[in-house]
């Protein structure tokens, strides 16, 4: 069900020759993006009309407004499982104490007498938030984009989710609930490259029905489609990542319990047919007895058909081999998984050595599920080796750093030399003209 691919012959190979050794889901944005070029162009010029067409084309209903009607919010909040509820409120509860901790305070550097750099964060304006549909209907991403956004303090959270024909053309009631509990009242139906579009262009008020305003950033996973979106209209709005299928990698040696690792394995192997599960190990004890473990509950586990036996007998799953965990710590360093975890002896001091990872869970009883939900960690983290340059998503993401520049005339006087000395090495006289020109055309002498 799983391939195996042992390293354990001989030296491990350096940076990309053993980041080719290993398994990884093709995820090809460049192929989506021709696709999804002329659905942004139609956006761009018809605007609401051209979102409405496509969600019919594409998910098969005509949606009779695009924004979502505030009483739609609350009646899909009133109606949600009061456990659905509980469970996502403690799920914004221990979000909100992590992100909260997150927002970087404004601060002043002195760097001489009367010459100071000031630090500020300054929340963006207005994000676009995407929440997939379709297969994947979770309420829990949505309280991973909308979170650390309200931690940051952005004032425009505006939610796009596709349009769900069986219920009639509004996005999933849980992630209307969702939004409702999260106090975000500005939801459309529009799901795909043209949700992406529509957030990046904005579109007119329609009769009654409000425009949906330009956003300056957009966050959150999708599909390919959506992926190539983000990629075409970055620039124009800011994106967090090209999202690509989930990944789970877990480094385990012999302390492991095979029962755990394998379910865990399972866990994400759920989400997509092109799921990436991989375990590396220095044991082939724990290696066998995952295998085992795999049939045994693959066969008593929901979704096997169409994901879970696809993502692991798939070519970008595996059980990979080292001679021991030093070899597993390279080799995990250079898959940079999106979630890894350690199941080891001493795992906090092995989870330590990880240098490439979107989040690390340590031990046994911290699985990627709980991550997924109720850690109070973030779930939207970065893919297909991007770990390795880039972070989940955070409330620095919201944030834009800005340096305020603050100097006396005596602190500018001290450093003019060199600002001058500087611009004519780079032959650009005007900017040493702009020193002199503030004391009577001549470079200040110190
Ligand atoms: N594991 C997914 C997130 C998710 N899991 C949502 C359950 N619901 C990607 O991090
Ligand atoms: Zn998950």
């Amino acid at each position: 069900m799983i391939s195996r691919i042992d390293l354990r012959g001989e030296a491990l190979p350096e940076g990309s020759a053993l980041r080719d050794l290993l398994p990884r889901a093709e995820f090809d944005v460049e192929a989506a993006l021709e696709k999804v070029r002329p659905i942004c162009e139609d956006v761009r010029h018809h605007g609401a009309a051209a979102v409405i067409d496509y969600g019919e084309k594409f998910d098969g209903v005509r949606v009779p407004s695009l924004r979502v009607p505030a009483e739609e919010l609350t009646r899909a909040l009133d109606e949600l499982d009061p456990a659905v509820r509980a469970a996502l409120e403690e799920s914004v509860r221990r979000a909100r104490l992590v992100h909260r901790e997150q927002r970087r305070t404004t601060h002043t550097t002195q760097v001489v007498p009367g010459g100071t750099v000031t630090e500020k964060w300054i929340p963006v304006e207005r994000v676009g938030l995407y929440v997939p549909g379709g297969r994947s209907v979770y309420p829990s991403s949505v309280v991973m984009n909308v979170v650390p956004a309200q931690e940051a303090g952005v004032e425009g959270v505006a939610v796009a989710s596709p349009p769900q024909r069986e219920f009639g053309g509004l996005p999933h009631p849980t992630i209307l609930a969702a939004c409702a509990l999260l106090g975000v009242d500005e939801v459309y139906a529009a799901g795909g490259a043209q949700a992406i579009a529509m957030f990046a262009y904005g579109t007119e008020a329609r009769g009654d029905e409000p425009g949906c305003a330009p956003v300056n950033l957009v966050t959150g996973p999708g599909n390919i489609y959506v992926a190539a979106a983000k990629r075409l209209l970055k620039g124009r709005i800011g994106i967090d990542a090209e999202a690509g299928p989930t990944e789970i990698a877990i480094l385990a040696d012999s302390t492991a319990d095979p029962v755990h690792v394998a379910a865990d394995l399972i866990s994400q192997a759920e989400h997509d047919p092109m799921a990436a599960s991989v375990l590396v190990t220095d044991s082939e004890e724990l290696a066998e007895a995952t295998e085992a473990e795999l049939k045994t509950q693959v066969a008593a586990s929901k979704h096997v058909d169409d994901r879970i036996v696809p993502a692991l007998a798939g070519r970008q799953s595996a059980v990979v081999l080292v001679r021991d965990l030093a070899d597993g710590l390279k080799v995990v360093d250079a898959y940079g998984a999106e979630h890894l975890e350690v199941q080891t002896a001493d795992a906090a001091a092995v989870a330590d050595r990880v240098r490439n990872a979107g989040a690390i869970f340590v031990g046994p009883w911290a699985p990627v599920s709980l991550g997924d939900y109720c850690a109070g960690s973030n779930h939207v983290l970065p893919t297909g080796g991007c770990a390795c340059h880039s972070s989940g998503l955070s409330v620095q993401s919201f944030l834009r750093g800005v340096h305020i520049v603050d100097y006396t005339r005596d602190a500018l006087a001290d450093v003019a030399h060199h600002v001058v000395t500087l611009a004519e090495a780079e032959d650009l006289p005007a900017h040493g003209a702009a020193i002199k020109a503030r004391f009577e055309w001549k470079v200040p002498q110190r």
